[in-house]
């Protein structure tokens, strides 16, 4: 495993050196030093899940057999346009949620000098996915289908993203509108998607698949996004920063966080009345406040419930699958992320 993500980081560092030299623009000292720096602050310091996901699931629908040292790099590659993916979206859902950090530094926009030159780097590592596509695949059969996979996926987190944002406008306030429905339709269109269908569809269109065929996968892995998102939502508030590398800032933004929605569902007219006062100001004493009553509710012990039940529900879906190779890679993507800390 350490083995494999020093592969990976080395093929980072290559990938990096072809974007930097990228002969579509003339590049100046000052130019290529500016995107080095900021590839280095903003791509490889995640866990790398996503990336990693590709090659192992690569392997896995290759019955483990040892893989060739150019379907490493291949899939590899893959795996770094996900984490460039990942990257893009969250300096630009940094500047949206007014978030302080990420990866445990200062968000991007944050950086003295950086400010909203964020916004065109996000721009910048968008358009690096492309091009790290067209060099290494302009080739092969499933050239075509990875363009539009990675736009598709986009697309729709793009979307999810925007529900998440326009249900917190100002003047709209309402919490009566944040049910476990509306969650839901949020978190499998701005986390799933992406984060969990996208690098098993890559492995599979590596492997010559037909995405089409493997609709049973995909449902799957958009509810194990979902497990994922409310995880997520569990830790901006119960996680330990230290540990999670961000601050919170759901309730602050009055997201339509899972524990909002659940805290919803189980107050009281009296426990409603401070949620309303309470949620989604900036005034530290009010989020204390919303937070005292996420333990008066027992939320630790409600997420607690739902996690092992979500856990089994995906066992079960998981196993009732035709193929033991998609359930071998299914099943290592659960064991990643089943009570997760960080
Ligand atoms: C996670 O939401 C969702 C994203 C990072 C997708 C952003 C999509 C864009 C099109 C910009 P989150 O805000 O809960 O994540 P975090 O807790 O990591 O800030
Ligand atoms: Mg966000
Ligand atoms: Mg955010
Ligand atoms: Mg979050």
């Amino acid at each position: 495993m350490a083995d494999l993500k020093s592969t990976f980081l080395k093929v980072y560092a290559h990938l990096k050196e072809e974007l930097l030299h990228d002969p579509a623009f003339e590049w100046t000292p000052d130019s290529r030093q500016w995107v080095d720096r900021m590839l280095d602050y903003n791509v490889p310091g995640g866990k790398l899940n996503r990336g990693l996901s590709v090659i192992d699931s690569y392997k896995l629908l290759m019955e483990g057999r040892e893989l060739t040292e150019v379907e490493i790099f291949l899939a590899s590659s893959l795996g770094w346009c996900i984490e460039w993916l990942q990257a893009y979206f969250l300096v630009l859902d940094d500047i949206m949620d007014n978030s302080h950090t990420r990866r445990g530094q200062p968000c991007w926009f944050r950086v003295p000098k950086v400010g909203l030159i964020a916004a065109n780097d996000g721009i910048l590592l968008r358009n690096h996915i492309p091009r790290i596509l067209k060099k290494h695949f302009r080739e092969k059969p499933y050239y075509v289908d990875l363009l539009d996979l990675f736009n598709e996926v986009e697309f729709q987190t793009a979307c999810g993203q925007m529900i998440d944002l326009i249900t917190t406008l100002e003047g709209e306030k309402d919490l009566s509108k944040y049910t476990l429905s509306l969650h839901r339709r949020i978190v499998q269109y701005k986390t799933a998607y992406y984060s969990f269908y996208l690098p098993v569809a890559c492995a599979l269109l590596m492997a010559g698949e037909n995405l089409d065929n493997h609709v049973a996968v995909k449902d799957i892995l958009v509810e194990m996004g979902t497990y994922f998102q409310v995880q997520d939502d569990y830790l901006d508030c119960f996680g330990d920063p230290e540990t999670i590398g961000k601050i919170g800032t759901d309730i602050e933004d009055f997201k339509c966080s899972w524990l909002a929605v659940k805290a919803l569902e189980l107050s009281n007219e009296e426990q409603k009345k401070l949620l309303n006062e309470n949620y989604g100001k900036a005034d530290p004493a009010n989020v204390e406040k919303v937070k005292a009553l996420y333990n008066e509710l027992n939320l630790q012990g409600v997420f607690a419930e739902y996690e092992s039940k979500s856990y089994e529900k995906l066992i079960t879906s998981i196993e009732a699958h035709p193929s033991k190779a998609v359930q071998a890679v299914l099943k290592s993507f659960l064991a990643k992320i089943y009570k997760r800390q960080k």
